[in-house]
């Protein structure tokens, strides 16, 4: 499946439904960090991730240290943000 890159105002208008959620890489990809009590909550909170990634076949770039998780989500296939990376962003942000 082909999968399109979105254009600035589809980015703009998707994005404003993901608040917690900040532009990067001059809007070709979205990050956010979620911070949490120690590191056994924050790594079940990337096992969930992981398994939301392996069932969409979409997979974020991210970091952990300790309590800390920064995801970025971009579409390689796409040369930039695609739905997929929107209702990835939505779901991770129902399983933190
Ligand atoms: N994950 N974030 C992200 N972006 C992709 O383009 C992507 C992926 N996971 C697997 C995937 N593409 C496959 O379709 C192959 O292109 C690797």
């Amino acid at each position: 499946m082909s999968v399109e890159k979105l254009t600035s105002e589809e980015r703009d208008s998707w994005l404003a439904a993901l608040p917690q959620w900040a532009l990067a890489r001059d809007g070709d990809a979205i990050a956010r960090t979620f911070t949490f009590a120690d590191f056994s909550e924050a790594f079940g909170f990337m096992t969930r991730v992981a398994i939301l990634a392996e069932k969409r076949d979409h997979h974020p770039e991210w970091f952990n240290v300790y309590n800390r998780v920064e995801i970025t989500l971009t579409t390689h296939d796409a040369g930039g943000l695609s739905l997929r990376d929107v209702k990835m962003a939505r779901k991770i942000d129902a399983l933190a």
